[in-house]
């Protein structure tokens, strides 16, 4: 093993996190404190941020540790590993829910009859995640696994009322996970006559922009761990659809050729 005091310093004892308000982000600072990792510093800064300091590290072979989560894109462009986390502070697998506002059943039964039955693979989401990585536009990378997979996006219609062009409003978080799911449920939900929004918004409003019925669904509700603190807060106000896909994974993540496995190493 390399001597702890080794990788500490020569990453200035620092984690690259994401953005603040993240469960993630949450999770990493326990994890600094269950861990006595004292003398680190979890850096808050974008989802978008931490991946292009982890590319830069990865081109040079240099140490970086990094907050992360799966599904994710940077797993198939990069060898990289979770660490281990004997105390399981990151939470096991979690599922990713679908949450829609009160009276959306009512007032648009079609779109609500498809959010309902919204299911895909962590596999699905991250043939998504892959082309807007390369630097496809999400709309078209939607578009484009909805075309190469009607039978999946057949279950997900099966039955619904056809729309007549009334608005729904879909909230997001800028996640790579969120950005995909959305904009494939979006684009489905517009081929069957809903005249869909996304909006890009910070994850606390998201979840009360659902509750306050300002939004009418998100698809990116981590559980049960990940967006506790946020679903709790907010749980009677709207209207829990359950999964739309489950097996996620949280934890710290560190490139294969760093010779660590747990979080207990960085001590
Ligand atoms: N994530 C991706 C989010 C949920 C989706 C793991 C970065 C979070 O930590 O809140």
């Amino acid at each position: 093993k390399e001597n702890a005091t080794g990788i500490g310093a020569q990453i200035d004892y620092e984690v690259i996190g994401i953005e603040p308000g993240a469960g993630l982000m949450k999770q990493a600072n326990n994890a600094l404190k269950d861990y006595k990792l004292t003398d680190w510093t979890l850096v808050e800064g974008s989802s978008a941020a931490m991946v292009a300091e982890l590319k830069k590290a990865y081109e040079n072979k240099e140490p970086i540790v990094v907050t992360g989560w799966s599904p994710h894109w940077m797993f198939s462009s990069f060898d990289l590993k979770y660490l281990d986390d004997p105390n399981n502070t990151f939470g096991g697998a979690e599922d990713i829910n679908t949450i829609v506002r009160k009276g959306l059943k009512e007032d648009a039964p079609g779109a609500y009859t498809i959010l309902d039955q919204f299911f895909w693979k962590p596999s699905d989401m991250e043939d998504v995640m892959v082309d807007i990585a390369n630097g496809v536009d999400p709309a078209k990378a939607a578009e484009k696994w909805i075309q190469t997979n009607p039978d999946k996006t057949a279950k997900w219609t099966k039955g619904a009322q056809e729309g007549n062009g009334e608005s729904i409003n879909l909230v997001y978080v800028a996640w790579d996970t969120e950005i995909a799911s959305t904009n494939v449920i979006g684009k489905v939900l517009e081929q069957h006559g809903y005249n869909v929004t996304l909006s890009q918004v910070e994850v606390g409003p998201m979840f009360a922009g659902v509750a306050n019925g300002s939004a009418d669904a998100m698809v990116g509700a981590w559980l049960p761990s990940t967006h506790l603190d946020y679903y709790n807060t907010y749980k009677n106000d709207f209207i829990d659809l359950g999964p739309n896909l489950t097996g996620t994974k949280n934890g710290l993540v560190v490139p294969e050729y760093m010779d660590i496995d747990s979080i207990e190493d960085l001590k």
